[in-house]
């Protein structure tokens, strides 16, 4: 029995579900019927299916607050009213997701073939207060309450001085006063539908016509648009500072349906039934969406470590109406890519004129823990190595302390991975591959232990992860000859967007907790720096200086580098929250 569509491509990416077929026998769909059925007509899109587009617009609104704010408040509802049955649910974009993926592998190229363009919204506490005072007060999480805005340099670590761009006083949105009630993100596979869509939506807010053509009053204004693109060629799929973007994700369970096997993550490793892809560990979906159970952060190895499943997320920390949605993290962060790039040039050639050899390339790939191809430094520790990087059976599959397996191919069944190509990680335990403060190894520290209180473990760490949905901004950076001529502009970046159940757990605690803190890893030793900072995102205002160290290994030496400004810097964002289709209903006042 052919089990697969796809079982003759060679691979290049994890090989794509079987679309209208359901196999019983197909290793990647075991029965799970302990896992829950998630409710994917109700949940936005980008949420667990992720748009995935490469343009994409965001529109961030205002309720108005000039004169009759109760007038604005209920124009906006109606306004409301006619537009949520534009949302896409997940169910679409997961099935769009799916088919192009299947194309794709059977085109063995890019191809045009299907296109979509797809709406999302999420609101901030302010504007869930304005509409739904009594269900906004149930939300316990601390972050959400009060906003990124007011917790911008406490929590995260941006800049307190007021002159500095990354002070929230000077961000082009969402400072004090200037903070988004309401985000839309339009994404497409097309710039001109992309245009066509936003327009119709400004229309239906500025013109007075709902988004069906009616007349209507919206009661908000745009306080800022972003936008968002894939980078051309040669960076496409990377971010500015040039690194392969979006390679790891976590893997999510449940079902689609009531059938045991119709699960949403297949199950690829044939080496591990609890992962999706090979190294990418299957979590509960309460970590993402409400109203599910989570991770047990506190599981015992007995109870199955990683495995476990903990409470439902909505459970004493949101309301009924919480059911089905998500907490969507938005940061604007502006790269300097310039300034990263003569950091690592320079800093290169003072560790070379030491006797420590290494070239601004390497040095790259290790503070942030991948080669710019996206190969991980683990498993290419010398060189980088693309063929890996493309390999989606194989690019994540690696832990930091222990070695992994290989997978041979007569081991995976047609829809799962082998992973035998290319030299398996042998961990490090030491950091002499990857040092602890690497971007990757910082915000995701897979089975790497810490003495952070509570301690951290593969375990706990799984109560810290993000759905990254986040797309660059503005146009690349070539570096001419003569970097003193051309200046960099400074007009471009990342649009950091990621969706959770907790922001004080999971993005606060990434970027405060792991990148932020020189202890992590371990504790400070004799007052020097252990780890140090994550020099990608890591931010400092200790005793109001701006500076960043990390240690990194040369040579088998442990060297310490410092990087003297930011390179990453805040500009704008905002806290929201991505109800269901059915609560946009009750919000907008649809439902009695
Ligand atoms: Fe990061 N970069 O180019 O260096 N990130 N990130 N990030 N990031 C990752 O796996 C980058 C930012 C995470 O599972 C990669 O997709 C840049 C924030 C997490 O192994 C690269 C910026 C936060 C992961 C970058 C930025 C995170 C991750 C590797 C800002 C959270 C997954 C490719 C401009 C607070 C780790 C990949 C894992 C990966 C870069 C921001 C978190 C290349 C330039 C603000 C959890």
């Amino acid at each position: 029995m052919t089990l697969s569509c796809n079982d003759s491509v060679p691979i290049r990416e994890t090989p794509a579900v079987n679309l209208l077929t359901s196999h019983p026998a197909d290793p990647a769909r075991p029965p799970v019927p302990n896992e829950p059925p998630l409710a994917v007509c109700n949940i936005q899109g980008n949420i667990i299916g992720g748009f995935n587009k490469d343009h994409q617009t965001m529109l961030f609104l205002r309720v108005r607050r000039d004169g009759d704010v109760r007038g604005h408040l209920a124009a906006f509802k109606r306004w409301l009213h006619e537009f949520v049955p534009f949302i896409a649910t997940a169910e679409e974009v997961l099935a769009f997701n799916r088919l192009f993926k299947a194309i794709r592998q059977r085109n063995q190229a890019e191809t045009r073939t299907i296109q979509a363009t797809w709406i999302n919204i999420a609101f901030s506490f302010e504007a869930l207060s304005m509409l739904a005072p009594n269900d906004a007060e149930q939300f316990t999480d601390e972050a959400f309450r009060e906003g990124l805005a007011k917790r911008a340099v406490a929590r995260l670590g941006d800049p307190a001085d007021l002159e500095m761009e990354g002070n929230p006083k000077n961000w082009v949105f969402g400072g004090p006063g200037n903070e988004a009630d309401v985000v839309i993100i339009v994404a497409s596979d097309d710039a001109q539908d992309l245009a066509a869509t936003v327009d119709r939506i400004e229309a239906s807010i500025y013109g007075g016509r709902s988004p069906k053509g009616g007349p209507l009053a919206s009661g908000v204004q745009v306080v800022y648009k972003q936008q968002g693109a894939t980078l051309p060629l040669p960076l496409t799929g990377h971010e500015h500072f040039g690194f392969l973007d979006g390679v790891s994700q976590p893997a999510i369970r449940g079902r689609l349906s009531d059938d045991p096997t119709d699960v949403l993550t297949l199950r690829q490793n044939p080496n591990d039934p609890d992962q999706g892809k090979p190294g990418q560990d299957l979590l509960w979906p309460g970590e993402f969406v409400f109203g599910y159970a989570g991770q047990k952060g506190d599981a015992t190895e007995a109870e199955g470590g990683v495995a476990a499943k903990g409470p439902d997320s909505l459970v004493g920390n949101a309301p009924e109406l919480a059911r089905d949605g998500s907490f969507l993290v938005v940061r604007r962060l502006r790269q300097d890519v310039a300034g990263f790039h003569a950091f690592l040039r320079e800093t290169a050639q003072k560790l070379t004129a030491k006797g420590h050899d290494i070239i601004a390339d390497e040095l790259g790939a290790r503070l942030v823990g991948r080669w710019k191809s996206g190969a991980p430094v683990l498993r290419a520790p010398g060189a980088d190595l693309p063929a890996l990087a493309a390999d989606d059976c194989a690019n994540n599959n690696f832990e930091f302390q222990e070695p992994t397996a290989r997978i041979p191919a007569a081991k995976a069944g047609p829809t799962q991975c082998s992973d035998h190509v290319f030299k398996q990680s042998e961990g490090d335990k030491t950091g002499a591959i990857c040092p602890f403060a690497g971007h990757i190894r910082k915000t995701y520290p897979r089975d790497d232990t810490g003495t952070l209180s509570p301690k951290i473990g593969e375990v706990s760490t799984q109560t810290h992860r993000l759905l990254r949905r986040g797309i660059p901004f503005g146009q690349p950076y070539f570096e001419p000859k003569d970097a003193s001529k051309t200046p960099d502009d400074g007009n471009r970046g990342l649009v950091f967007a990621a969706y959770q159940t907790s922001i004080v757990e999971q993005f606060e605690f990434v970027q405060g907790s792991w990148a932020n803190n020189v202890d992590f890893k371990d504790a400070r030793v004799e007052g020097r720096v252990q780890a140090g900072h994550d020099l990608i995102i890591g931010q400092s205002n200790a005793n109001g200086v701006r500076a960043r160290r990390c240690r990194v290994s040369v040579g088998g030496s442990q060297i310490e580098v410092e990087a003297p400004v930011d390179w990453v810097i805040p500009t704008g964002g905002g806290y929201f929250f991505a109800p269901s289709i059915e609560a946009l209903r009750t919000l907008a006042g649809s439902k009695p």
